[in-house]
């Protein structure tokens, strides 16, 4: 066993011992799962990341032209910012902040990124955004500046964070400030759930990974062969649930903790929440946000939405 993370290990002590067992779809995220994910944007089911990437070519001159003044592009959770490129060539901001947990992705991508935008001054910012976020000076008036949170990341906070992280963000950037950020809009079952179950099973590998990452960081013993995938559309909750569900009854030693799965009994590894329009703009105004324009693919498949504070 390697690398034991702490916190890792209290939250599946817990969630386990849940009547519904739940982990959160942030430990889906190892070095392999991360790998896995990137796999999923390109399998033909998942029309998240393509659909948004078209949306983008199309809303980015339109956001210059609406809004020629950016001075400062700052980005929540950028990740390996790949999605940055386009939207730092279109504005053409003085500053781009990408901000993440993680400080050591966030220093490569920075580093790649002020080598690809030389005219762009990158100041990498370490946040945790379950907290209050504080932002370097010089970021120019709220008006100037533009958030982003592309990827329907959003989608994956509960009803009840989505709104206080939103909040976060508009008290982060300042009255007046804008905001594009990115949901996924509720379709039928069928595309829904093949979306997170493709034909090729790297979706099912990136949920079955976590019973891997389990054994390998927390010394779990999991039979990675006595559970499936299954996805599952949520329509009351309007989310699609990822669950990895025991295919026979079985007993699993943690810690030295036992946890005892009845047969069909699932782990809640993910909600991927889907939205109306109308829905998107609630939960922004709940933040205090006002939907200033919105983009949506032909197929309304999946929504960019321009937030003004
Ligand atoms: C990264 C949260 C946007 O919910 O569509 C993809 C994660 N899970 N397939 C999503 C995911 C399974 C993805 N997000």
């Amino acid at each position: 066993m390697t690398d034991t993370d702490p916190a890792f290990l209290a939250e599946v002590l817990d969630g386990l011992s849940q009547p519904q067992k739940t982990l959160h779809p942030k430990w889906l995220y190892d070095l392999r799962g991360s790998e896995l994910f990137e796999e999923i944007t390109d399998v033909p089911e998942y029309y998240p990341t393509r659909t948004e990437a078209t949306i983008f070519a199309r809303a980015f001159p339109e956001l210059h032209e609406m809004l020629p003044n950016i001075r400062a592009v700052i980005e929540y959770g950028s990740g390996s910012s790949k999605k940055t490129g386009p939207l730092l060539e279109a504005l053409k901001p003085e500053i781009y902040v990408p901000s993440d947990i993680s400080e050591e992705f966030l220093k490569d991508a920075a580093t790649d990124l002020q080598d690809q935008h030389p005219d762009v001054d990158v100041i990498p910012l370490v946040a945790d955004f379950t907290e209050p976020i504080s932002l370097p000076s010089g970021l120019g008036a709220p008006e100037e500046r533009l958030g982003f949170f592309p990827g329907s990341t959003i989608g994956n906070f509960e009803p009840g964070t989505a709104v206080p992280f939103l909040s976060r963000v508009r008290t982060s950037l300042g009255d007046g400030a804008y905001f594009l950020i990115s949901g996924d809009l509720i379709k039928s079952r069928e595309i829904l759930e093949a979306a997170y179950d493709d034909a090729g099973g790297v979706t099912a590998a990136f949920n079955l990974n976590l019973l891997t990452r389990m054994n390998r960081e927390l010394g779990a013993d999991f039979d990675e062969d006595g559970f499936v995938h299954r996805s599952v559309w949520n329509a009351d909750l309007s989310r699609v649930e990822m669950h990895l569900v025991a295919t026979r009854p079985q007993t699993v030693t943690i810690d030295g903790k036992r946890f005892d799965f009845a047969e069909g009994e699932t782990i809640h590894t993910e909600n991927s929440y889907k939205y109306t329009v109308d829905g998107f703009e609630e939960m922004g105004a709940r933040a205090g946000w006002s939907l200033a324009k919105y983009w949506t693919d032909e197929n309304d498949l999946f929504g960019v939405f321009l937030l003004k504070g």
